[in-house]
């Protein structure tokens, strides 16, 4: 049997790079399917119990480490074993009975945001840096396009993201500043880019890595067949050790099972707040003796980010929930 990684993943077929660099088809040991489980990380213990309710999508995802018994003609193999997953990005499929893992073993969340053109809409940074606190992920922020002028107001937001403890990098594929810097990061882990369109994100890996050739400028494809979105993810392997998860449905990937009262909990500066205020069920807005109202107005922590937590936590009452809200179409 050889180890590998799954770097693209279909219905029933798959693509398995082995730990020796052979690139393999493969399909799935016909009874595998039925007695899969995974280990889940287990932070928040109320979803992980709804979690293991759901019937999953598909049973393997890019990412996922595997065993394969390869064909005697050595141009094929055979799924045996799906190795346990550490940490996955996991979204909610057309059908919301079901999930669907986008990445497994995901390690890092390359979040590209551009100075301009389009103009940086930090509320949505905002989604993105909660569903990847979700995923209990690693964060990097990209500001790419440094070449052109950003928004005056960018300056002190980035200093904000910076004092919560994020790592922010700017670049440019223009000039190439950063690029260096950003391959360091990607070296020899499995990360993701996610970001909105035309930021930039095909653009910096094809400067991280030009044999890679990817279509730039383009509307990513994002195949809607009824109420089912189509989301092909693939990996990228780099040159310099790693890959990097290219899925173009990541921009609009919903909160799996996020709940309202769990979002200040993916907000690093309010985190630390959660049960001190004076109500066990605050929700931050007007209740009286409110920790995070009262780190509002000192100033440790941002009105906008709080605002950005205020519009998260709106509950939708067209679908009871805040969930949908959080990555609107
Ligand atoms: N000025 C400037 N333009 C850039 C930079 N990086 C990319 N662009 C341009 O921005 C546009 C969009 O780049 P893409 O790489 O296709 O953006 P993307 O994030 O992959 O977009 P989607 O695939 O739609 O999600 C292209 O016209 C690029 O030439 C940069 O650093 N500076
Ligand atoms: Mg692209
Ligand atoms: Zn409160």
């Amino acid at each position: 049997m050889s180890e590998g990684i799954v770097t693209q993943a279909g219905r029933g077929l798959y693509t398995v790079q082995t730990t020796t660099g052979r690139i393999l088809p493969c399909r799935l040991r016909g009874n595998l399917k039925k007695r899969f489980t995974y280990s889940e990380t287990a932070s928040h213990v109320r979803r992980v119990e709804k979690v293991k309710k759901l019937a999953e999508t598909d049973p393997i995802a890019v990412g996922d480490r595997v065993m394969i018994l390869v064909a005697e003609s050595g141009t094929e193999g055979v799924i045996e074993e799906v190795l346990p997953r550490r940490k996955a990005l996991v979204r909610r499929s057309g059908n919301e009975r079901e999930r669907q893992t986008l990445v497994a073993n995901l390690e890092l969340a390359v979040i590209v945001f551009s100075a301009a053109e389009p103009r940086p809409d930090l509320f949505k940074l905002d989604r993105f840096l909660v569903l990847a606190e979700d995923s209990e992920l690693e964060v990097l922020i990209v500001l790419n396009k440094a070449d052109l002028a950003a928004p005056e107001e960018l300056t002190e937001a980035l200093a904000e993201y910076r004092a919560v403890g994020y790592d922010i990098l700017t670049t440019s594929r223009n000039t190439g500043e950063g690029i260096e810097a950003l391959k360091e990061k990607l070296r020899g882990r499995l990360s993701a880019f996610c970001g909105p369109s035309g930021v930039g994100k095909s653009s910096l890996l094809n400067a991280v890595q030009p044999g890679l050739r990817l279509k730039v400028g383009e509307i990513s494809e994002i195949t809607h067949s009824g109420r089912h979105t189509t989301v092909r993810a693939e990996l990228l392997t780099l040159e310099i050790g790693g890959w990097v998860a290219d899925t173009p449905g990541l921009r609009q990937v919903q909160f799996w099972d996020l709940l309202p009262e769990d979002v200040a909990f993916c907000f690093p500066e309010l985190a630390p707040l959660m049960g001190h205020c004076k109500f066990p069920n605050c929700r931050h807005r007007t209740e009286p003796a409110c920790a995070v109202r009262a780190a509002v107005d000192d100033k440790r922590v941002s009105p906008r980010r709080y605002q950005s937590y205020l519009q998260m936590t709106e509950i939708d009452s067209t679908h009871g929930s805040s969930t949908r809200k959080l990555f609107p179409s």
